[in-house]
């Protein structure tokens, strides 16, 4: 089974606020379809949920928070997941929606839930979560992010591959020189760029992907603007991309 996160960076434009990038939503969906692996697929907020969470000021910490802040960020998410669900299902795909609530309670996974995604996968149907506003308890909600549910799906799964897709080429050692790191080996801090995410964009990803690989799972960074990418990781051809070995 292959994870695939993607990042709210490709699949909305995150200067426009609730404008999703159709036309790569279809270019990945299209790729994907000749995937003969089961997919378990994350998206990101971007333009949409992030948009939402920074107005109400919503954070990954459990919080009291306005009830219409919570309305706006979570129907933002359902929003943009209709919006994956349906391009997948028109590129021939049978994605199956999954919001982190099935899977979830409070801010801990119910084992054997996350136990039966795979089983879904394997039918041919491609499950679809999203990072999303969760119900913490005692009157607190959260942000769960879509990369952290990369890390909790991975643990109990222990995927073959997990991918993050940006829309930048991978990790860069610095964001002056942008040179392009193909290896990761060892934890360093990372300062994070994106000043709308509330998730805390690259650094969070970079910490995910560092703990994924710790339990033996590849993981690689690609960019989703050359769709071609994901399929040779997957298919462990010329890669290009950053790949932390696991
Ligand atoms: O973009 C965050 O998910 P992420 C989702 O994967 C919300 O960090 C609701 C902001």
């Amino acid at each position: 089974m292959i994870l695939i996160k993607l990042g709210g960076s490709i699949i909305t434009n995150k200067n426009k606020p609730l404008t999703p990038n159709r036309n790569s939503i279809r270019k990945i969906a299209t790729n994907l379809k000749n995937v003969n692996e089961p997919l378990v697929i994350i998206h990101g907020g971007g333009s949409f949920g992030h948009y939402w969470s920074v107005k109400y000021d919503m954070h990954t910490k459990p919080q009291r928070h306005e009830a219409k802040g919570v309305s706006y960020v979570k129907n933002s998410m359902v929003e943009l997941n209709n919006i994956v669900l349906k391009s997948f299902l028109e590129s021939d795909l049978r994605p199956y929606c999954l919001p982190p609530s099935d899977f979830m309670t409070s801010d801990k996974p119910l084992i054997k839930k996350v136990k039966e995604i795979p089983k879904i996968a394997k039918t041919g149907l491609t499950p679809i979560s999203y990072g999303d506003v969760m119900w913490f308890g005692k009157n607190k909600f959260y942000i769960l992010s879509g990369d952290r549910i990369m890390g909790i799906l991975s643990k109990i799964l222990r995927p073959r591959l997990a991918i993050f897709v940006t829309n930048v080429d991978g990790v860069y050692s610095d964001m002056k020189s942008k040179r392009l790191l193909s290896e990761i080996t060892e934890e360093k801090p990372i300062t994070s760029e994106v000043s709308m995410d509330v998730t805390g964009g690259m650094a969070r990803k970079i910490k995910e992907a560092f703990n994924i690989s710790k339990n033996g799972t590849d993981v690689f960074f690609v960019n989703g603007n050359v769709p071609k990418r994901i399929i040779n990781a997957i298919n462990d051809k010329s890669f290009e991309g950053t790949v932390f070995r696991g």
